[in-house]
């Protein structure tokens, strides 16, 4: 049956060309790894484009990513980007078959985006960024044209499986196999050696000693919790602390070699910091509860942890800032990351007398690198995108009318104090609490002003207060819990936080773009 063989070779050839894609798809990709980590791990085309694709993503579909995929969102995206990548290199595989030049000009083609989103990058090294996507695309257009030649430039597979001879698919199999063995040295070798320039990263950060505080954060109080299964620690644990950012690679930055810089308008001496002279300052040791702007109404996006770091205000004063209000010229400090990330925070709320540093320390440890080491901004009050810069490296002292930071460029907005929240932490959302008394049990916050009051309502019925746990300061949240008389059926618990200036919570739902989400946390539980 002549018709039912040719649809066999055709189906083969064009599955021979599909692999064919692949590798050379793998083969780029285990390229570009070990060029990139040869010379800029960060250089990496995936990590560039992902970059590229997340700071031209609008914020409402970061926003909602963020909300889907919370903490894996980048995770999400890397798979996304290495699915369209498979999807490509498949069909550049079986385009190959027939127009082997259109094929690896396609490749080529890859190789320019990937080194357009290298030098795009905010902390890109230049033009020697574009090495990782060249050299990927010439390995991938080269063993694109080999296989492809492979697969079979006269006969057919299928003859060549018949006269048991099998040339043709044999030495296709066997540069297949060449070729991904070829691919996952070059892919191991590169993963080895970003691997081994993390080291000095990991090193610096293993033989730093936190120094003692020179003002210790105050004892926190027995009373600071309530006693209720399911309401969130006082003290966030590092492993659970939320994290927000746009960085595809966690910066890996060598303590030894990091410096800090302070310039600007109204800088009469600008500085450059090594991290052992900031370390050498008297330090403070605060508990601060940290706010993402994307946090909705009832969500995850915040922690409190006891930070130790260099009283910022101070450190400015040297440098020869004076506040607006004081008749400094600046009132825009913007921090920058060693990845290129910008973040403004007003001078005026930095030098005010508030807790503002440049924390080392995390409870009791150096930095996390996911949370910024060695040295990271903190300014009570304000949300994390206007004030919390991580693997920070340079302060700026500017206006707002002379620059928009990051976030701003992408319509959040240029100040944003954090709003007075509260949650239901217990019970969960859809629980089945057995009647009786069941415990209500949350955090507020209103980072500078303190909680005073939180009242609990059940359905449509009178606010009560409920009982407040004791309050560490100003800076963070506070706990509290009430005992409510569960009944039989379906209820709404709705909470309401008042913060330290007699303003109670509002119920106007604000969406979290442009300055931050408000509404009241509500909870529905069925009681059987
Ligand atoms: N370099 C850098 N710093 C950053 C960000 C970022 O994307 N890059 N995100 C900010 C935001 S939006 C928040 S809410 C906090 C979160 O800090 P965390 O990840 O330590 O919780 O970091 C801030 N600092
Ligand atoms: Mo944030």
């Amino acid at each position: 049956m002549p018709g039912v063989s040719r649809f066999r070779t055709t189906v083969t050839r064009a599955g021979l060309g599909a692999l064919s894609g692949l590798l050379a798809g793998c083969t780029a990709l285990a390229v570009a790894e070990l060029t990139a980590a040869l010379g800029r791990p960060a250089s990496g085309p995936v990590t560039v484009v992902g970059g590229a694709v997340v700071d031209r993503t609008p914020a409402p579909v970061k926003d909602f990513a963020i909300r889907t995929f919370g903490e894996h969102d980048k995770l999400v995206l890397q798979l996304g980007i290495l699915v369209l990548l498979a999807l490509f290199a498949i069909a550049l595989g079986i385009l190959a078959l027939r127009h082997r030049r259109s094929a690896a000009a396609g490749v080529l083609l890859f190789g320019i985006l990937g080194g357009a989103a290298a030098v795009s990058r905010p902390d890109s090294a230049g033009a020697a960024d574009v090495l990782p996507s060249v050299a990927a695309a010439l390995a991938g257009a080269a063993v694109l044209c080999v296989l492809a030649g492979r697969t079979d430039p006269t006969g057919s597979p299928n003859r060549a499986q018949g006269s048991g001879g099998g040339w043709s698919r044999r030495r296709f199999l066997n540069a297949a196999a060449a070729t991904a063995a070829a691919a996952a040295t070059a892919g191991a070798l590169g993963r080895v050696l970003s691997g081994e320039r993390g080291q000095g990263a990991v090193a610096s950060r293993e033989a730093l000693r936190l120094p003692a505080p020179a003002d210790p954060a105050p004892a926190v109080p027995a009373d600071i919790r309530p006693k209720a299964a399911g309401i969130s620690p006082f003290t966030t644990p590092v492993r659970d602390f939320y994290r927000v950012d746009t960085a595809l690679t966690v910066p890996m930055v060598d303590a030894g070699t990091w410096r800090l810089h302070i310039h600007g308008g109204g800088v009469t001496r600008p500085r450059t910091y090594t991290l052992d002279e900031l370390l050498a300052r008297p330090l403070i040791e605060r508990d601060i509860t940290l706010t993402c702007v994307s946090n909705e109404v009832g969500g995850p996006y915040l922690g409190t942890a006891r930070w130790l770091g260099v009283p910022l205000a101070g450190l400015l004063r040297e440098a020869g800032v004076r506040p607006p209000s004081q008749g400094g010229a600046a009132d825009q400090l913007v921090a920058r990351s060693v990845d290129g990330m910008t973040l403004g925070s007003p001078v005026e709320d930095v030098m005010d007398g508030r807790d503002a540093m440049l924390a080392v320390g995390m409870n009791g440890e150096p930095l996390p690198f996911d949370h910024g080491f060695p040295l990271r901004m903190l300014v009570p009050g304000l949300y994390g995108y206007v004030s919390a810069c991580k693997w920070i490296t340079d302060l700026e002292l500017t206006t707002f009318d002379a620059y928009d930071a990051y976030w701003v460029k992408r319509k959040w907005a240029r100040r944003a104090p954090v709003k007075t929240q509260s949650r239901i932490d217990t019970p969960k959302p859809f629980a089945r609490p057995a009647a009786g008394t069941v415990t209500v049990a949350g955090v507020a916050w209103a980072q500078r002003r303190g909680i005073t009051r939180v009242e609990i309502r059940i359905d449509d019925g009178p606010w009560q207060d409920a009982d407040l746990a004791a309050q560490a300061g100003v800076d963070t949240w506070r706990q509290w819990s009430y005992p409510w008389r569960a009944t039989a059926g379906g209820h709404t618990i709705t909470v309401r936080a008042t913060d330290g200036t007699g303003q109670v919570q509002t119920e106007q739902r604000a969406r979290t773009i442009p300055d931050g989400a408000s509404g009241r946390h509500s909870v529905f539980v069925t009681v059987p």
